[in-house]
Order: C-alpha cells, then sequence, then structure tokens
C-alpha cells in the first residue's frame, strides 16, 4: 500500500517556495499534482517518478517567476560571517588543491572564443564585490564578501551564445553544477576569484567558484576547471540526486 499522506507531504516539499505561492495552496492536492505531472502511482518506482517531474514542474515554475533585474539583499562589512563556514560533500581535509602556475578554464559548447583562460588573465578582467548571504540547505546561512567579474561580462567577452538554455560547470573534485541563463546574465552572478579581498582559499573554491545570491549554496560551484554552454540539460551532483534543479534561494 502506497501511503498517500506521505507521498503528499514529499510532493509539498518539493513545491517549496516560491513555487508554492504561484500554484496557490488550494492546487496542491494529489490528485490535482497527479493531473499536472501525468503520473499514476502503483509502486515505489512511480512516486520517484512523480516526485521528479513534480521538482522539474518545481524548475520551470521558479524560471518563470524569476526577475533578472530583482537583486537579493546585500550587507555591510561589519555583518560578515567570521569564520565563513566550509561546506564539500566531504572533509575540509579532501579539500582539492589546484595549481596555480599551470591553471587552464577550459571553454567548450556554444561559444565562439574557445580559448583557454590563465589566472593572470581572469584576474585582469573588470573587477566587481558583493556581500551577500549563502543559503545551504542543510540548514544555515552565512554573509561572505566575494570579488570577482561579472559573469554576464564574461560570457559575452567569450562569445557565448545566450539565447542557450543552460551554462554548465566541471570541477576539479567529482562536482558538476549547471544552471539556467537567466540567472547566468543576473547583474550579481559573479566569477569570483577572491573571498573577503584576498584570493579565493582552496576550501571556499580555489582557483574560482560562482557566486549567485539568487540561489542555494548547493548551485555555486567551488574549483570551476570548465564552462560549457548548451541546450541539453546537464544536471548537477546534488540535483542528479533528487535536489531541485534550478535551486533557487
Ligand atoms: N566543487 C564543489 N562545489 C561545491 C560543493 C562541493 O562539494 N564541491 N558543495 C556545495 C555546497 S552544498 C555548498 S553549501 C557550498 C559551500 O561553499 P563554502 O565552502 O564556500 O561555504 O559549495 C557548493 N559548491
Ligand atoms: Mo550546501
Amino acid at each position: 500500500m502506497l501511503d498517500t499522506a506521505t507521498i503528499l507531504a514529499d510532493a509539498r516539499r518539493e513545491l517549496a517556495l516560491p513555487a508554492r505561492r504561484a500554484f496557490g495552496k488550494r492546487m496542491l492536492t494529489l490528485g490535482g499534482l497527479l493531473m499536472l505531472t501525468g503520473c499514476s502511482l502503483s509502486d515505489d518506482k512511480s512516486v520517484d517518478t512523480f516526485l521528479r517531474s513534480v521538482s522539474r514542474m518545481n524548475d520551470r515554475v521558479q524560471a518563470w517567476l524569476f526577475d533578472p533585474h530583482r537583486l537579493a539583499p546585500t550587507y555591510s562589512e561589519a555583518e560578515l560571517t567570521r569564520p565563513f563556514p566550509f561546506n564539500a560533500y566531504y572533509g575540509i581535509e579532501d579539500v582539492p588543491e589546484v595549481d596555480a602556475s599551470g591553471y587552464e578554464l577550459k571553454l567548450s559548447g556554444l561559444v565562439t572564443g574557445k580559448r583557454v583562460w590563465t589566472l593572470p588573465e581572469l584576474y585582469a578582467l573588470p573587477h566587481s564585490e558583493q556581500i551577500t548571504r549563502h543559503i545551504c540547505v542543510e540548514g544555515w546561512s552565512a554573509i561572505g564578501r566575494w570579488g570577482g567579474t561579472p559573469f554576464a561580462d564574461f560570457l559575452h567577452r567569450i562569445g557565448a551564445d545566450t539565447s542557450a538554455r543552460y551554462v554548465g560547470f566541471k570541477c576539479a573534485d567529482d562536482y558538476y553544477e549547471s544552471i539556467d541563463m537567466p540567472t547566468a546574465l543576473h547583474p550579481q552572478t559573479l566569477l569570483a576569484f577572491q573571498y573577503d579581498g584576498k584570493t579565493l582559499p582552496p576550501k571556499y573554491g580555489f582557483p574560482m567558484k560562482l557566486r549567485m545570491p539568487t540561489k542555494l549554496g548547493y548551485k555555486n560551484p567551488k574549483h570551476i576547471m570548465e564552462i560549457f554552454v548548451t541546450n541539453t540539460y546537464p544536471g548537477g551532483y546534488w540535483s542528479d540526486q533528487g535536489y531541485n534543479w534550478f535551486g533557487g534561494s
């Protein structure tokens, strides 16, 4: 016997804010969701498929609600969380050590300027700073200060096809992530090389991370080695294990 109350509770969790606002509470019945997803529930596997399609529906609602001009809150220097927490799918002793001198950022996919970028070249790009809140789904949040280059500028500079759907990232550990193009072009999305005025230390993602105050922590890839632009859904380390892909905050 399938426990429909539990399944509905899981579906409600998948539709966590802000998507819930758009649906309105009345539509959140199991029958309504089944109709929207075109699923029927007969066994555990179909429940899994159902919950994943609720999550994909949530992605679409979040993408639709996303306002490319609305800015996330910013904070003052005095509000910085010290020390800023470290997090990864492994412990701090296993943080990858990327060699600075040999480092080359690779670009692939729908990009016309497909050349590698060294760190000195990247550090010479226009600089911008932000003090914003990082929110991790594991139940903590922290205010940090990141410096780097506006990602939209960089995408234009490398001749990225900004009409494509996704920007994907490959990392020096086994992490990988992808984001929607409107978020990639958001004015606060930063290709960050610094933490609190200094070179990004290994634990926070040396040599670079993508910092997006409009997205949850797990969407912000550290130790980026390759950036690609694509129309094929690339998934992500946590979303491929059931977390919501859009991951707005
Ligand atoms: N390469 C890589 N990026 C990653 C992760 C990871 O394990 N590897 N963890 C993510 C998660 S869940 C969080 S909360 C933040 C933590 O970043 P911090 O160490 O700067 O706090 O990094 C994100 N980016
Ligand atoms: Mo996280």
